[in-house]
């Protein structure tokens, strides 16, 4: 109880001081007037860090994206409360962990009367819409407007539901998405009002479909295989039962489009269905420049007859390539947005925010997908640009997805609830104190078995440890992160680990306390 007032606290003194020194800009006769800030919210769904380049420019180049960092700042121990969609995204608006949200796996329905951040917004004056994925299953609320995919939405000609009616419209998903936000900034929103856009696509999440103007790109690249691609999961039994393997799990057909018009290349008979069904969706023009491109790939697949390690080493290279072709247009298409704020002269009061539902997998452990508490899935790109920020560059403080609600609302001077479980982190942008104190963040992923058979787990991680717990099967591991970056050797239980594994339990009960989890507290 202690710990929730000093929060509270801590968390109404950070807010007070924020609406302190929002930016001041220039009102005609040279006044100068408090212009409240808009809030540009562009999220994609399963975009890894890894290939952004603004972290690491070894598979891409992210030329809009990285001008978010470059003028802002770029986060790198940015951490997601429960690595999958609907939960991150729950999570998001609500400033809360999942258990405290409802919305703990994608088969949850979220309960959409209860506080969020744009419903807040809108009690502060704010105009806001969600447009693209939403992943929630109920409808929007806290939206003036709303135009979200079904679903996981389709990459070709998908259907959104504008405002609770269908509509299907042409086109590549990410290409319409940004078309449809450009055209709510531009004519739909009321422009007296400051405004709070939640610009969300679906790429690049599986299956990874190109627009047909990128096909070509990547095409002679070589990748590079990562470190531990062909890690044996020694000391780490959940490891070892998943069903995420690059080798084991992704299909040639489905994931990576070896759909032959004469059908002699088989797959899993489901997602060999699903593969030729999302062909047969796109209009002819599409399936023109998808056949230039594809065919020509399978052919030469076929003639190579690869088999074992070479076929692994094949499909990772066909996955990166596709993955990165989908990065490029959500590239081209935020270019396009940052294009129009800086047109509109809005660049100078809108805090802009680049971040995914989570981390991705691009090989490493030999996988694809998401929700594990290690790093690469539960680690999220975050790029923010405050106008008039004092801070540019890295920061390194531990942040989670919780945190955005609270900063949004600190940032629009509107009272932070006080059961609100994140920690606004704009006196961090603005060079302040950070009086969060926080030093582990908490996660927990709940969906089990489903298709990638990742056991439920949850833990704690501090800057030089990772505690997890599958609890189901009350199974432990222990990674010292400075020794072991890429978590492969657990030492849960051996000689010397007595201490910080009673500091990190410690810490872990401590959270699960704070964020109402006492049922999950291990015995
Ligand atoms: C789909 C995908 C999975 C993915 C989940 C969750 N399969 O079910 O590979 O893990 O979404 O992703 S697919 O065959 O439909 O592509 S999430 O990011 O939306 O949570
Ligand atoms: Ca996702």
């Amino acid at each position: 109880m202690n710990n929730l007032i000093d929060r509270t606290k801590r968390i109404i003194s950070a807010s007070v001081a924020g609406m302190a020194v929002l930016p001041l800009v220039s009102a005609c006769g040279g006044e100068q007037e408090q212009k409240p800030m808009n809030v540009l919210f562009i999220m994609c769904d399963d975009h890894s860090y890894q290939t952004i380049s603004a972290y690491d420019s070894t598979f891409i180049k992210t030329p809009n994206i990285d001008r978010i960092a470059a003028d802002g700042v770029r986060f790198t121990n940015s951490f997601v409360a429960n690595s999958i969609s609907g939960p991150s995204r729950a999570c998001m608006l609500t400033g809360k962990h999942s258990y405290e949200n409802g919305f703990t796996d994608n088969s949850s329905s979220f309960d959409g009367s209860q506080q969020t951040f744009p419903k807040l917004l809108q009690q502060q004056g704010y105009e806001t819409a969600v447009i693209g994925k939403w992943h929630l299953t109920s409808d929007p609320t806290g939206f003036n407007h709303w135009d979200i995919l079904i679903g996981q939405g389709d990459y070709y000609n998908p259907t959104f539901i504008c405002n609770g009616e269908k509509v299907q419209r042409e086109g590549y998903a990410t290409n319409v998405t940004t078309d449809l936000a450009l055209d709510w900034l531009e004519n739909g929103r009321d422009a007296s009002k400051p405004f709070c856009l939640l610009l969300h696509h679906k790429a690049p999440h599986r299956t990874w479909m190109p627009d047909t103007c990128d096909l070509e790109l990547f095409a002679d690249s070589n990748f590079p295989l990562p470190e531990t691609f062909f890690d044996n999961y020694d000391t780490r039994e959940a490891a070892k039962v998943q069903r995420m393997s690059i080798s084991k799990d992704m299909d040639i057909v489905y994931d990576l489009k070896m759909a032959d018009k004469d059908s002699t290349i088989h797959s899993r008979s489901d997602l060999e269905a699903w593969g030729r069904r999302i062909y047969n969706n796109m209009n002819p023009d599409q399936k023109r420049a998808w056949d230039a491109h594809y065919d020509v790939v399978i052919e030469k697949f076929k003639a190579a007859g690869l088999e074992g390690k070479e076929l692994d080493a094949w499909k990772y290279q066909q996955y990166m390539r596709d993955y990165l072709r989908v990065i490029t247009s959500v590239d081209r298409n935020v270019g396009r947005v940052l294009d129009y704020l800086e047109a509109e002269g809005l660049m100078d009061n809108t805090l802009i925010v680049y971040t995914s539902d989570q981390g991705f997998y691009m090989g490493e452990h030999g996988w694809f997908d998401k929700r594990w508490m290690y790093e690469e899935s539960f680690r999220t790109p975050l790029l923010v640009r405050l106008p008039g920020g004092k801070v540019k560059g890295e920061l390194k403080n531990m942040v989670q997805n919780i945190d955005y609600a609270p900063t949004f609302l600190e940032l629009a001077g509107a009272e932070i609830p006080s059961d609100i479980h994140g920690c606004s982190f704009l006196p961090l942008l603005k060079g302040e104190e950070w009086t969060t104190n926080r030093d582990g963040v908490y996660y927990h992923y709940y969906e089990y078995p489903d298709e990638h058979a990742v056991k439920r787990h949850l833990g704690v991680r501090t800057e030089t440890h990772k505690l997890i717990h599958f609890y189901e099967d009350d199974v432990w591991e222990l990674f010292d992160l400075c020794a072991d970056k890429h978590e492969l050797n657990n030492i849960y239980g051996k000689p010397g680990t007595e201490e910080v594994t009673a500091l990190l339990k410690e810490k872990l009960v401590k959270l699960q306390k704070q964020y109402n989890e006492e049922q999950f507290i291990a015995e």
